[in-house]
């Protein structure tokens, strides 16, 4: 059988690269609850998004932590990286510190806000990709 010259090569997965906040507060974590209508809905996040093209990942965490909470961050750490498959995407995680911010947080895009300590991060609905990595998530913390 004739075989074609694509045979046997693998297409190139797709990769969406996705900064993500670790802000804490006297012992707790700020996570956001995705809102109804659009992806995850109800799931439990940390506060981040995509990086658009052309920027940096810290600035993408930077735009992102205003939109969705409205202050200015002041981005650390690189924390945590990993990967994980929604259907053929391969969304890359970046987890940064954010350890000092300007502002007060409100709620802006998220149904709601909540400071949970690590132990509460547990008992949460998380995003597949979140819960996979808890426990890595919970040791850099
Ligand atoms: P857009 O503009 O509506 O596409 O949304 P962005 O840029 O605000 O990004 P977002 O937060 O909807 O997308 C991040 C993707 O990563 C989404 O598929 C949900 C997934 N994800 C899993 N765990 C987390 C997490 O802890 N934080 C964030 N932000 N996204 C997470």
């Amino acid at each position: 059988m004739p075989t074609s010259k694509t045979d046997g090569v693998k297409k190139r997965a797709s990769w969406v690269p996705v900064v993500a906040a670790l802000m804490r507060r006297q012992g707790k974590v700020l996570v956001g609850q995705r809102p109804q209508g659009g992806s995850l809905p109800g799931t439990w996040e940390f506060p981040g998004g995509k990086i658009e093209l052309g920027e940096s990942p810290e600035q993408a965490l930077v735009r992102e932590l205003s939109e969705e909470l409205g202050v200015e961050a002041e981005v650390g750490e690189l924390k945590f990286v990993a990967t994980h498959t929604y259907g053929k995407t391969g969304i890359l995680f970046l987890f940064y510190d954010v350890k000092f911010w300007k502002g007060q947080i409100k709620t802006q895009q998220h149904f709601e806000l909540r400071w949970v300590t690590p132990k509460e991060l547990g008992t949460l609905e998380l995003p597949e990709a979140n819960s996979k990595f808890l426990n890595q998530i919970l040791e850099v913390l």
